[in-house]
């Protein structure tokens, strides 16, 4: 098969058997977990209920809790929607949280304005918005590559958890990448493959100019999230998990060009810097993730030059490590600082 690199003989089951396990063992959610983000989702509901009466504010759950990518200890993400625009003050909210012992930080000045929570009494995080809807569309998004080849769920995860284990998922304070940014990735890559896993759900260009969206603040959501006609999609492609994710590591160790590719989930195809117009001005634009909605934004753009060096030598040295027979344990060894 073209592209497909030897992964030495009877590593790949055994590489496959281990991220199975780590993934039904430490990665899938606990039942009880499952609970606790519900039982916060209801106190939530009730104090909202009792600080702002008045108001209809309506509360939708995004993210990991409900793309299926998510474990027992994600955050629950939360974007309320309302027509009392006081309430997108996000002091507001975090006023009436503490009187219910809440613990809070607010990030009022991010491209998405964030009360951040933190509940003692259930031991839980949230992160909440209000009136900022596109991020349920590009979850319902995730939901539905997650649904239409088994491996998407486990590969993603075991992906994600690496990136926890060694550090490089942190966009805000770390200057790494996000969940969000390296979920892409990952997609990506199955997009990717010969014969393809996981196809590409939107219309083939934007059916708008980005710029003018941009300006326009319009977003054009429209993707195929028709799982029945979808499913099974990747059934050509026999690639197995140990095998895919040496694969992806190997890609982002020495087949990605940083200096001049973009990687864009929205086509299912590396674009150019140049095509985006992304090769000049600014030189933060040193990792290029296109946001598949919103294709003016860079979800590469929390790393710099020095932490993407850093994330290129983990995926060099996670790559070398199974090269060498290693486990996927010791790929996620949990990092130690100098
Ligand atoms: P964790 O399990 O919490 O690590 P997650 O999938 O919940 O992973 P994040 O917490 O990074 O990912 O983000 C929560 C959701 O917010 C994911 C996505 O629907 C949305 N989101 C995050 N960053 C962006 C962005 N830059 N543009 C649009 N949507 C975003
Ligand atoms: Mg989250």
């Amino acid at each position: 098969v073209a592209g497909r690199v030897a992964l030495p003989t009877g590593l790949e089951k055994s590489l496959t058997a281990q991220i199975l396990h780590t993934y039904e063992t430490r990665l899938f959610p606990s039942a009880e977990s499952i609970e606790v983000k519900r039982a916060f989702i209801e106190k939530f509901a009730t104090i909202l209920v009792t600080e702002f009466p008045e108001w209809e504010v309506d509360i939708h759950v995004f993210g990991s809790s409900v793309n299926g990518l998510g474990t027992s200890r994600s955050d629950v993400d939360i974007c309320l929607t309302t027509e009392h625009r006081e309430l997108e003050d996000v002091f507001v909210l975090n006023k009436a949280l503490r009187k219910h012992q809440m613990r809070t930080y607010c990030i009022p000045r991010a491209r998405v304005p964030i009360v951040k929570i933190w509940d003692p009494e259930l031991r839980i995080a949230s992160d909440i918005n209000v009136n900022n809807t596109i991020a349920l569309h590009n979850t319902r998004m995730l939901q539905t590559f997650v649904a239409i080849d088994g491996r998407v769920r486990p590969f993603v995860m075991a992906v994600k958890h690496w990136t926890k284990c060694r550090e490089i998922n942190d966009a805000a304070f770390g200057g790494t990448l996000s969940s969000y940014a390296w979920v892409n990735l990952a997609i990506h890559f199955l997009q990717t493959r010969q014969p393809a896993i996981l196809p590409v759900l939107h219309p083939p260009a934007p059916s708008l100019d980005a710029d003018e969206c941009r300006a326009a603040g319009e977003v054009d959501l429209s993707f195929n999230d028709d799982i029945a006609e979808l499913r099974e999609f990747g059934r050509a492609n026999t690639e197995s998990l140990g095998f895919l994710l040496y694969a992806f590591f190997r890609t982002y160790s020495y087949e990605f060009d940083y200096r001049h590719q973009v990687v864009s989930l929205r086509s299912g195809c590396y674009l150019t810097k140049a095509q985006k117009g992304w090769d000049s001005g600014r030189p933060a634009r040193i990792f290029c993730i296109e946001e598949p909605f919103s294709t003016w934004l860079n979800l590469g753009h929390s790393a710099n030059t020095v932490s993407v060096e850093g994330i290129r030598r983990e995926f060099q040295r996670a790559f070398a490590i199974l090269r060498e027979g290693g486990s996927f344990d010791q790929v996620c060894e949990i990092y130690q600082r100098p």
